[in-house]
This record gives structure tokens, sequence and C-alpha cells, in this order.
């Protein structure tokens, strides 16, 4: 048990100066945290103070699933993280804790049930062989990124919110703004209301003439006064942003992994009923993201692993260290196809658990089976060394990923 006075010298705050990853590497500070200093306080580069920082796997389960930790208390303060500007809008059902929470969501479960999303699997097929057949078209080598990862999971989230052809574009801008911390805070802030106004309007226009997508549902719980205006737009501006941009990167990791571990690879072509499972596990094994995301605010004094948290002190906790937790992985540096019970957090814990997972699940067994399939002798077309990564990134993905066949 800590006392305030101890606090500062049991725990001296961290500076967490993050630092771009290359490939797939775990990030050091994360690593020597989980090993060495599971519960401590850290400084990120943006915001104000510190923080705690929860790493091993039940603890953050805890942290992410216990009221007494509230997103709510989050908004309006200056808490110290990677980016410059908070990513959702105020409103969003990522801010929100549940009685509320549980509203917002509930205006969009049905999109994104395993069974409404079966629906989408052969339109968004068919836009991958489309895809596809353009990249082989064109001959190798190609990048991936602007073949595959890129356009596809565009293409899927557009064609379920409702974002016609000719929007593509300006949305994967803004996206690419708003989930970045390398354009400032200005320039971001720009981007989330660039697609607040958009959504706005396109909201507007199906509540003058209803059509079957998630633009429509929101609109229609607008009408029906269960989502505000901009409840409303908020939730279409997070699904649209993190749909697009989450996919493209953990998808292009993923094919990445492939590439540089040709055994799995192998094994994959031998043993297709294997994807499923491997998918499971790459998504263990892939740290998704730099840094951690939105925090936590005590709202009373809470234990974690023996740690006083105070009321109104701030949590972070990191699903990518949970995921290398040895308390419950097996080797956790390994990428192990044959791995049993693989409960990882990518997706989060507790109420805000990801509502896209069996969206991005789906989307990422199509594009591995898809290039499995079609490119027997799909390979890196460039020497690790000339792939980019992107810099200064929240969600941790390659820039170009040239192959040939
Ligand atoms: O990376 C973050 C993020 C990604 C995302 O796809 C959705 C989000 O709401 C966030 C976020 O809130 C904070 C991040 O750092």
């Amino acid at each position: 048990m800590t006392t305030t006075e101890s606090v500062a010298d049991e725990f001296p705050v961290r500076f967490w100066n993050v630092e771009d990853l290359r490939g797939l590497d775990f990030d050091p500070f994360m690593a020597q945290q989980l090993h060495e200093e599971p519960v401590s306080r850290v400084k990120l580069p943006n915001g104000e103070g510190h923080a705690w920082f929860v790493t091993r796997y039940e603890d953050v389960k805890f942290v992410t699933s216990d009221p007494r930790f509230s997103r709510q208390a989050v908004v309006g303060r200056p808490i110290t993280r990677l980016a410059p500007h908070f990513i959702p809008l105020d409103e969003a059902v990522g801010f929100a804790d549940p009685p509320e929470h549980t509203r917002l969501r509930k205006a969009v479960a049905k999109a994104f049930t395993a069974r409404s999303l079966e629906r989408l699997r052969p339109g968004a097929q068919r836009a991958a062989n489309a895809l596809l057949d353009e990249m082989e078209d064109e001959g190798p080598p190609a990048d991936l990124m602007r073949h595959l990862h890129g356009p596809l999971p565009l293409a899927v989230i557009s064609d379920l919110m409702g974002v016609p052809q000719e929007d593509r574009p300006r949305m994967a801008e803004w996206t690419n703004i708003q989930l970045s911390a390398a354009y400032g805070r200005e320039a971001s802030e720009k981007a989330k209301s660039g697609m607040a106004s958009y959504f706005t309007e396109l909201l507007r226009s199906r509540l003058e003439e209803p059509r079957d997508d998630l633009a429509g549902d929101l609109a229609e719980a607008t009408r029906e006064g269960d989502l505000s205006t901009e409840e409303a737009v908020a939730i279409a501006l997070l699904i649209q942003a993190s749909a697009a941009h989450a996919v493209r990167n953990n998808s292009a990791n993923m094919v990445y992994a492939l590439l540089t571990h040709p055994d799995h690879l192998a094994r994959l072509r031998a043993e297709p009923a294997l994807l499923p499972q491997a998918i499971e596990e790459l998504l263990r094994y892939i740290p998704h993201r730099n840094a951690v995301g939105l925090a936590r605010v005590a709202t009373e004094d809470v234990e974690v692993a023996g740690v006083r948290i105070r009321a109104g002190e701030v949590v972070h906790s990191s699903y990518l260290t949970a995921n290398r937790d040895p308390a419950v992985f097996d080797h956790p540096d390994e990428l192990d196809f044959d791995r049993e019970h693989i409960a990882h957090l990518s997706f989060g814990h507790g109420p805000h658990f990801c509502l896209g997972s069996m969206l991005a699940r789906l989307e990422s067994e199509i594009i591995l089976s898809s290039l499995i399939a079609r490119f027997p002798k799909l390979r890196l077309a460039e020497p690790l060394a000339d792939i980019r990564w992107q810099r200064s990134a929240l969600i941790r993905g390659p820039e170009n990923l040239p192959v040939t066949w």
C-alpha cells in the first residue's frame, strides 16, 4: 500500500518519449514497463501532468471494465497523451460511460452483428477481386497499400455508412490527418470539424430521403429522439475514420508479418482452414498502435495490483502489453499459429470493446485469403530497409508495401 508521501519516491514519473518504430518492433519502453514496473507513472509528449500506466493483462482488464474508471471525466481535461488533439468529438461514444454509452451504441449495434456483416461479405469480396484484377493488370511490382489495404477498407465502411464514391478521397484525407500526431493540433481539429460538417449534412439528407445504410440508421435515431444530432455525427465520424484507418494499417501489418515469416505463410497456404486462428494470433502479436490512446479517470480511490490510485487521477492502460503478458501467453513474443485460447485484448475490453471487431476480422480474412489464393509466389519486392513506416502515427503501419509475384 502506498501513501501520498511515498508515491513520488516509489513511482517516479517516467517520460515516455514515443519513438517511431519500424516494422512490427515492440516498443522497448512498453516491454520494460510490463516486465519491470507493471504499474507506473508516465508523462507523454502532449497534454499536461502525468498518468498511471497499467500494463498487465488482468490489471488492464480491471481498469477497462470497472465503472470506477470513467471516460466521461476525461472530457475537458488536458490529459497527458500522445496526440496533440483528442481524436473523438466530445459527444462521441468513446467518451461516454454507461448508461449513456449503452444508449449511444444501441443506435448502431445492429449493423455490426456477425449476422448483418455476413451480408457484406459478397460485396467486399467482389471489391477485393476488382482491386486485385487491377493490380494484376498493371503487373509487378505493386504497392499493396495503394492497390488493396488503402481502398478496400475505405470502400467497405463507406458502402456501409452510405458515403458516395466521389466523397471517399476527401474522407481518406480527413481521416489521415485526424488519426495522426504529425500534423499538429490546428490541422487535426480542422479535419475533425470538416468531417463533422460533412456528416451533419449527410444525416440531414437522410432525413429528407431515408436510405438503408448506417447514415440512415443514425438519422432515424435522431428523428426518434434517441440521439442528438451532435451525438449521431460523432458516432458516424468515429466509425468512418476508425474503420478505414485501423483496418488499412492492421491488415497491412498482417501481410507484412506473413511475408517476413515465410514458414507461417507456407503453412497457411497448405492449411487454409487455419486462417481464422492465424488472424487471431496476428491480432495478438501485431503492435497495433504507438503508445496509448484514450485514458480513464478514477472517480474514487481504487487499488490496482496493490497500488492505490486516488480519485481524480488519470489512468492509461495498454492492450499491447496485455497481449504480451507471460502470465497469460506462453512465449508471448513469438508468432505461433498453434497457440490455444488466444484471448487477446486487441479489440479492447469492457463497454468500449471495439464495435467493428467482426467487420475487421471479415475484411482481414478477405484480404489474406485473396492474396494467398491468387498469388502463390507473393513476396516483398524491396529490401526491408526500403519499406517506409508511418511517422508520428497513432495507429502503426507501412506507408508502402511493395510486392512482386
Ligand atoms: O489512436 C487513437 C484512436 C484511434 C481510433 O481509431 C479511434 C480513436 O477514438 C482513437 C483515440 O481516441 C485515441 C487514439 O490515440
